[in-house]
């Protein structure tokens, strides 16, 4: 499907930026000035930027434990995220969140979530009401491998099929499930023919793949938004840290992430593509790189200098009120 040279910079200007972030908050979180549990998205940007290219902000999204990628490529302020993870005042969240209760309603992004399969049910709920507006609006859930192996995704998806709801569940299959290889955990092996059989459309598609997500993502949108049902996509990735920060990995062979940075990139993808193609100038590929390294810096600085919230707003913005 063509794409826009804007389009194409846009896309690489995301796919980058969760990259540095990523790459950076690697090193902050050595400092041990972040608190919580970290899950880090690098490797995965071709399937969050390549999902999101086709949203705006009324579409829904719900995502998860490793939910960086997904709340940048969904339009969250870089700043705001990076000073959220920091624990500070000035995040999107007012610092009480943390990376894995990033949300932005504004931005349609309902949540990152530290329940695993938590994200199906959630998003069928957004798509049962998109669908009630009739606007054309989606509900897209993002999970993992071992998300799908969750009664709960399971019970969401067969839902999503009887009420016809127009939910799209993205499953990223980065082959493992915390230390547990997806080759051993997931039955069938193969997570697009599993939703088939519930009565969804369903595709697979290389996950570090930016135009190979993009066209995937076209068709199954086409399907959603023209209310006929859900669909999954199934995208085949690679995480290039541990499962959380501070996982020694020994589950992996020695050279395995390595090796996946070389072949697995989607950074490095797509700059190949759009050369051989002769679609963009590698100047302005190397001036984003730039400016993208510029943001990250500006938003670590900042988000270290900003207040952390006080002893008194302990108990504000944690539960809603309905009265
Ligand atoms: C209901 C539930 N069970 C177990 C866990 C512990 N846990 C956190 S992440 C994770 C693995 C999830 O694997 P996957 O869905 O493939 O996502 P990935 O980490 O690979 O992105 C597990 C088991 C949890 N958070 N919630
Ligand atoms: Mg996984």
């Amino acid at each position: 499907m063509q794409q826009s040279t804007d389009q194409l910079l846009g896309a690489y200007r995301q796919m980058k930026t969760i990259r540095e972030f990523e790459e950076r908050l690697h090193k902050e979180i050595m400092t041990g000035e972040i608190a919580g549990f970290t899950h880090l998205y690098s490797g995965q940007e071709a399937v969050a930027v390549g999902v999101c290219e086709h949203l705006d902000d009324k579409d829904l999204i719900v995502s998860t434990h490793r939910g960086h990628g997904h709340c940048i490529a969904k339009g969250c302020d870089v700043k705001a995220m990076m000073a959220e993870i920091f624990g500070r005042s000035t995040g999107l969240g007012k610092g009480k969140g943390g990376s894995m209760h990033i949300a932005d309603f504004d931005k349609g992004m309902l949540g990152a979530n530290g329940i695993v399969g938590a994200g199906g049910p959630l998003a069928v709920g957004a798509a049962l009401s998109a669908k009630l507006d009739g606007e054309g609006r989606v509900a897209v859930s993002f999970g993992g491998d071992g998300s799908v192996n969750q009664g709960a995704v399971l019970e969401a998806m067969n839902m999503a099929v009887v009420i016809d709801a127009p939910a799209i569940f993205v499953i990223e299959n980065n082959g493992y499930s915390e230390h547990t290889g997806a080759d051993y955990a997931v039955g069938s092996k193969d997570i697009a023919k599993r939703s088939e059989a519930f009565g969804m459309k369903a595709i697979k598609a290389d996950g570090c793949d930016y135009f190979a997500v993009y066209d995937a993502m076209a068709e199954l949108l086409d399907h959603a938004r023209a209310g006929k049902g859900p669909c999954t996509a199934e995208f085949i990735t690679t995480r290039f840290f541990g499962h959380f920060e501070g996982d020694p990995q020994n589950y992996r062979a020695k050279d395995e992430v390595k090796r996946h940075r070389q072949e697995m990139c989607a950074l490095k993808n797509f700059r190949a593509r759009v050369a051989e193609e002769k679609l963009l100038d590698e100047g302005q590929l190397n001036a984003i790189d730039n400016e993208v390294l510029a943001l990250i810096d500006e938003a670590v600085d900042e988000a270290r200098a900003a207040p952390q919230p006080s002893a008194d707003e302990i108990t504000t913005d944690v539960y809603i009120s309905y009265a």
